[in-house]
């Protein structure tokens, strides 16, 4: 049994994270995620969309990942490895070299990341979308009328 652990926090879960676990797991028999808990993402200066509990909820009903346990400190990896019995680490490549650290423990891999897609540019999106609507809300009606054809022009 090939144990691959990662690390995350998978706010707002989408499909380049999807790819990377779908990767890691492809690389043995079982997958295991220490997920950043909403206290270390504040930690981390990450402010989260979707607490943790939730992000737990969505991955534990991805197909590739056999289980989530809390990330809560930047230490923790060494112990979870030995407790998880993990033979292979694996981040996406935008983490090359920080973790070679455990090379002693796991073999070490840095898979790519999937480009277009993160959650700053959903968040970004989101906000972009919000104040479109707050200007049609707010506009005249001829207003309006010019954002909203601007606006389908552009999407
Ligand atoms: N990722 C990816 N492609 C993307 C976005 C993210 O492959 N388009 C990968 C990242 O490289 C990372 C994983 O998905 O390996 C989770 O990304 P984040 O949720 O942003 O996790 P991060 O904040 O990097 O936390 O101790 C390690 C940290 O907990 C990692």
């Amino acid at each position: 049994m090939v144990t691959v652990i990662t690390y995350g926090t998978f706010d707002l879960f989408h499909f380049g994270h999807v790819r990377l676990l779908k990767r890691l797991q492809s690389l043995g028999d079982r997958l295991v995620i220490g997920c950043s808990t909403d206290e270390f993402n504040n930690l981390k200066g990450k402010k989260t969309v979707v607490p943790y509990a939730h992000r737990r909820e969505i991955l534990l009903s991805c197909r590739y990942v056999s289980d989530v346990f809390p990330e809560d400190n930047w230490e923790q990896k060494r112990e979870d490895i030995i407790r998880e019995k993990a033979d292979i680490f694996g981040m996406g490549h935008d983490w090359t070299g920080k973790f070679d650290d455990l090379s002693d423990l796991v073999k070490v891999v840095y898979l790519p990341r999937t480009e277009g897609i993160s959650t700053t540019e959903i968040k970004d999106f989101m906000r972009g979308a919000q104040a479109s609507t707050s200007l049609i809300s707010a506009g005249s009606d001829e207003q309006i009328d010019r954002i909203a054809v601007a606006g389908h022009r552009s999407a």
